[in-house]
């Protein structure tokens, strides 16, 4: 969406009445595609072997492998005035756990203009410092090459290979040698170095509408072919609205295909099936495959890139001898990006899960949130005063219908002024927060990067002052259009200006805020409605000179961790912070949520949203979800329902609308579809206790909290496409509805064992397709055999004061009567859970005996304690004749009894269950039964 040129001014009126009737579907001529985007094209025209360069003086420093690359003829290239530059430098290391980081840069000091921008502040410290020294270097001939190259051990079972002529770098097995992963195994590196000074005639600037780019370092990008071998499918590279599985965009039968764009966009309406780039960027890919299992990619840079998966026969034609091993089955993608330098780890997996582990090894875990965070999120474009609030808020009681958090948009604001109320629509914010508060339910108010340009605005007054703001291309405070009109952008790459941004969320800046109340970031890609495709020009200027081309992925990602950091600092340290981004980058998992921008309320985008967060998840970014009910629009009532049926399990459960849509909130739209919203929730609400373990191991493991099915199941390549089923953690298999008036629907359900249905308990087989008729009530959802989930069966009006009621305990047996699952319980809120203030406990259910241990503290002891008891254990799959229970400690003898499975949604099923051992959850204890 653009505003209308040449604005000079624009009044707030403005923005509320002319802005949305701007506001149209997506419109591609505003992006670039890649012909017109100069490095893209030019990668994309390179022949396989294009590469001329070759690894010499190759040499093992400070335990790392360090080498030149030089063209076979001799220097790199020869640059124009009186810089000439001689060879690039790489550096190859070995990390713990399996991972390679392969960098690239040019020479040090041959005249090079400036210092290509690396990025910091991504990869943790635990990473670095889990650095280890080359071992059992040898040199080696690969294949029929005349040179000898150099291989190394990466970790057990797979080593690294240097390979000097032609350049490439890969990983193989030690046994049997066959490759896992590389790059430039088809020749098609290539690194535009910077120039010195522009020779006569040579113009390096860039238009593109009516925009100018001055480039004053000319074209710098980068490109590189990367192969996962054995794979069948590749994933992962958000943020696209596309398919799980990344469909090819070059080769035979596929035309005019974009490759996967990773630049951060506010894309308007954006459609549910394309590469086009949306509001975040992760440039790390995972592989998978029957005959190999998983590797995987990342490429640390923040300049825009743009990836090709390449469809098998994309090479035809062109000569490309291959350089690996021709009986391995492979997946060729080609890696472009803008500028940077080359900074990639290629994870060896070999399981789903090894690699996720290894890529969050590197870029952090998932931060514990807080549990409220975990439940339900009531938003919209604007809850319009405190009066509007308190009635959404009393409905929700009116209709028992939990709910934890109550959003409010721009429009609070004075004037689009963040950290301001405005006073005539929230005269007591404090008071309203409390108000909420009381009843354990927090407010989130929206922050955005763009600062309005006005004098009397503090916040403005200080940036400008201090300097703190973005540059344009001639130095000056870069100024962009945005919602408050004429507006500068916080300078986010610098820590001391992160850290005055920070400041500003302390309880005496921020005027009218408590602590019940926690931030949204929006806008922050960054979003500049009259800039070149709606975002910053990429010749502004950040800190250190850095252009803003350079790092333009990881501006919305520092300005999350400046404002997480902020309420982090607020509380003295002491609560989690929760923060919801729009923008994000690899890493962003530590500062907190993001959810998939401004979706459309149609069964398309419903079903894409799947695929979206679980690609998310297995990017790192665990807590994601999309808008419930589709942001623009309105949905049919059937629509909204089935949305909230699926996003109830979504790890980021939000209903949020556009302004002009019709209001939405869960009772709006008839009795029963109430009661079915109602029901939606009230099932997040049960499983909170689930999703809350889950989010843990997000924390400790970054194995995402919903799952594609092949991450649970990796043998089974029946698996391997589906992306309209999920599981969540390892114990859930929810298939959505997508389409209106669904009559049936086809389930596959992986694995050997029975699969029982979530609310009747039926048991279904496994490693079968099966055809299920659809009901209104609910989405099919099934729990696996031989797991255990905890459960809070009792409706409260939020998650906090839900933290003292009892658990149940769903055991599924499996074919040999057992079954195990954990469970995780902390205060909720504090860092203290890093001190070991936590219930970590695992329940294993054999030979009738159902116990429960602790896991996580060495010692055996929980320090943190907990008054929740177990008021319920249901068996399902259990055999006919077991009377009784005896529960120990206690001696204690109940009946088993046949109860209600009492899952909302549900027709009321009965299984037998033992009702009130009454044993307390932080303790050990065990249940027999006979
Ligand atoms: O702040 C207004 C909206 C917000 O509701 C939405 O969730 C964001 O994705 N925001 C975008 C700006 C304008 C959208 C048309």
């Amino acid at each position: 969406m653009k505003p209308p040129k040449n604005v000079t001014f624009f009044p707030l009126f403005f923005t509320l009445l002319v802005l949305p009737s701007l506001i149209s579907s997506w419109k591609k001529e505003e992006f670039r595609n890649c012909e017109e985007t100069p490095f893209c094209k030019r990668s994309r025209s390179k022949n396989p072997h294009s590469c001329t360069l070759i690894a010499t003086d190759v040499s093992v420093e400070n335990g790392d492998l360090v080498a030149k690359l030089v063209h076979k003829s001799g220097d790199l290239e020869k640059g124009s005035g009186n810089f000439t530059l001689k060879h690039l430098v790489v550096g190859v290391s070995v990390y713990k756990n399996g991972i390679l980081r392969l960098k690239i840069d040019e020479g040090p000091n041959l005249g090079v203009p400036k210092k290509r921008f690396e990025v910091p502040g991504v990869v943790v410290d635990e990473f670095l410092s889990g650095k280890v020294d080359l071992r059992g270097v040898l040199e080696e001939k690969i294949g029929d090459d005349l040179e000898e190259s150099w291989v190394f051990e990466v970790c057990d079972g797979y080593e690294g290979v240097l390979r000097r002529d032609p350049f490439e770098v890969f990983v193989r097995e030690k046994e049997g040698k066959s490759r896992v992963l590389g790059v430039n195994s088809n020749g098609l590196f290539d690194f535009e170095h910077m120039k010195g000074e522009k020779e006569e005639g040579e113009e390096w600037g860039e238009h593109f509408r009516s925009h100018f780019d001055s480039r004053p370092y000319g074209p710098q990008s980068i490109s590189f072919d990367v192969s996962f071998y054995g794979a069948d499918f590749v994933y992962g590279i958000p943020e696209h609205a596309t398919t799980l599985a990344l469909k090819p965009t070059r080769g035979p039968g596929i035309e005019h295909s974009e490759p996967y764009r990773l630049f951060n966009l506010d894309v308007f309406e954006y459609l549910h099936e394309s590469p086009f780039g949306l509001y975040g960027s992760i440039p790390f890919m995972m592989s998978h495959g029957k005959d190999k299992g998983s590797s995987g990619f990342f490429w640390l840079n923040a300049a825009e890139m743009q990836i090709d998966v390449l469809g098998s026969g994309w090479d035809a034609g062109s000569d490309n001898i291959a350089m690996v091993q021709s009986d391995q089955k492979r997946i060729d993608t080609l890696w472009m990006a803008e500028a940077g330098v080359v900074d990639t780890f290629f994870f060896v997996g070999p399981k789903p899960k090894d690699v996720v582990r290894q890529y969050t090894s590197v870029t952090g875990t998932a931060a514990m949130p807080q549990l409220f965070a975990t439940a339900y999120h009531q938003c919209r474009w604007n809850y319009r005063d405190e009066e509007d609030v308190y009635h959404v808020d009393a409905k929700f009681d009116e209709h028992d219908i939990p709910y934890d958090v109550l959003w409010l948009d721009i429009e609070h604001t004075d004037g689009k002024k963040y950290f301001t109320w405005d006073k005539l629509l929230f005269p007591n914010p404090e008071e309203m927060q409390k108000k909420l508060a009381s009843k354990g339910r927090r407010m989130v108010t929206i922050v955005d990067p763009h600062i309005k340009r006005d004098d009397s605005y503090y916040i403005h007054k200080e940036a400008s002052q201090k300097g703190y703001y973005v540059k344009d291309a001639s130095g000056k405070d870069f100024d962009g259009w945005c919602w408050p009109g004429s507006s500068s952008y916080i300078d986010m790459l610098s820590p001391e200006i992160r850290s005055w941004w920070g400041d500003k969320f302390s309880y005496d800046s921020y005027e009218g805020s408590t602590p019940s109340l926690y931030i949204w970031n929006d806008m922050n890609e960054p979003s500049v409605f009259n800039g070149p495709e709606v975002t910053m020009p990429r010749d502004a200027l950040h800190y250190g000179g850095v252009e803003h081309r350079e790092l333009h992925n990881a501006y919305g990602y520092y300005f999350h961790m400046a404002t997480s950091d902020g309420l982090v600092k607020r509380g003295n340290g002491k609560d989690r912070p929760f923060v919801l981004s729009r923008a994000f980058f690899p890493g962003s998992q530590r500062y907190g949520a993001v959810w998939t921008g401004d979706n459309t309320a149609d069964w398309d985008q419903l079903r894409v949203s799947i695929p979206m967060v679980l690609t998310l998840g297995l990017s790192g970014i665990s807590f994601s979800g999309a808008d419930i009910g589709g942001f623009f629009g309105n949905p049919e009532p059937e629509l909204l329902v089935r949305w909230y049926q699926v996003g109830a399990y979504y790890p980021f459960f939000r209903a949020h609308a556009h302004h002009d849509t019709k209001r939405r909130e869960p009772w709006l739209y008839g009795d029963r579809n109430t009661e079915l919203m109602s029901d939606a929730i009230h099932i997040r609400y049960t499983l909170l206790p689930y999703f809350y373990t889950l989010f843990r191991e997000a924390n400790t493991s970054g194995i995402p909290v919903i799952r594609p099915l092949w991450m649970e199941f990796p043998n089974d390549e029946k698996t391997f496409g589906i992306d309209e089923a999920f599981m969540v953690g390892n114990g859930l298999l929810v298939q959505g509805i997508y389409t209106a008036r669904a009559k049936d629907v086809s389930v596959y359900l992986p694995g050997e064992q029975l699969w029982y249905d979530l609310r009747s308990g039926t048991p279904f087989n496994g490693a079968q397709t099966h055809k299920f008729e659809v009901s209104e009530e609910n989405i099919p959802s099934f729990q696996r055999a031989g797991t255990i989930i905890p459960r809070k069966d009792r409706y409260r009006r939020s998650s906090t004061q839900m933290e003292h009621d009892p658990f149940t305990l769903v055991i599924a047996l499996n074919s040999s009567g057992a079954a195990e699952g954990e469970i995780y319980i902390d205060d909720g809120k504090s860092f203290e859970f890093k001190e070991g203030e936590y219930i970590h406990r695992r329940f294993t259910f054999a030979n009738g005996k159902l116990t429960s241990s602790d896991i996580g503290h060495s010692d055996g002891k929980s320090t943190y304690s907990s008054p929740c008891t177990l008021e319920r254990v249901i068996l399902l799959g259990l055999s006919p004749g077991y009377k009784t229970a005896l529960i120990e400690p206690g001696n204690k003898e109940v009946n088993i009894e046949l109860g209600p499975l009492r899952l909302r949604g549900g027709q009321g099923a009965v299984v037998p269950t033992i009702r009130k051992p009454n044993v307390r959850m932080a303790e050990d204890w065990s249940i027999q039964i006979s």
